[in-house]
């Protein structure tokens, strides 16, 4: 989905990140908020970065998602040049595992804050889930998913337990 009226954007610093940011643009997808993705790099196309996150506002998107990785200035660029929320998703990476992306994404100094998830997929998925709860403060319908989603897992996590031996009363 690549939407004009995109309420969440998700950037990321490199191709190599789609298959791990595809996590939240599948979790956006599952609960109908519009969606836009794009490859933008800090460093390699900083003046797009720049662009983007100063039009971001204005278009009407209302949270960023970032991935990055390695130095993963990216979300903290985007968050210094726009009020609205951003959400960066730190990559595993081969040198240091992703402790590099993390400590990169999650150490920002006081007064610029950057929202960041775990490592990889299971924080792509939480960030698209993140998402989904911000907008949810002034949305009605996607709070009853939301709350219909979390039912769901409770009901799998009961079923899971019902499942091993012994358990089944
Ligand atoms: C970062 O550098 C990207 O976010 C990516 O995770 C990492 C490596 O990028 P490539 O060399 O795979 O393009 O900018």
């Amino acid at each position: 989905m690549n939407e004009s009226n995109a309420m969440v954007a998700i950037v990321m610093g490199s191709k190599s990140d789609w298959e791990i940011m595809s996590e939240t643009a599948k979790v956006l997808a599952d609960f109908g908020v519009p969606h836009e993705q794009h490859v933008i790099s800090a460093h390699r196309t900083p003046e797009r970065a720049v662009e983007y996150a100063h039009a971001a506002k204005p278009r009407g998107i209302k949270i960023l998602v970032a991935g990055a990785g390695k130095a993963a200035h990216l979300p903290g660029v985007l968050a210094a040049l726009t009020t609205l929320p951003v959400i960066g998703v730190p990559m595993q990476t081969s040198d240091l595992g992703g402790l590099d992306s993390l400590l990169s994404i999650v150490q920002m100094p006081g007064g610029i804050p950057v929202a960041t998830t775990a490592i990889g997929k299971s924080g792509a998925k939480n960030a698209g889930l993140l998402a989904v709860a911000i907008l949810a403060l002034n949305d009605q319908v996607l709070d009853a998913k939301l709350t219909e989603f979390r039912a769901k897992m409770a009901t799998q996590v009961e079923e899971d337990d019902r499942s091993l031996p012994g358990n089944d009363c």
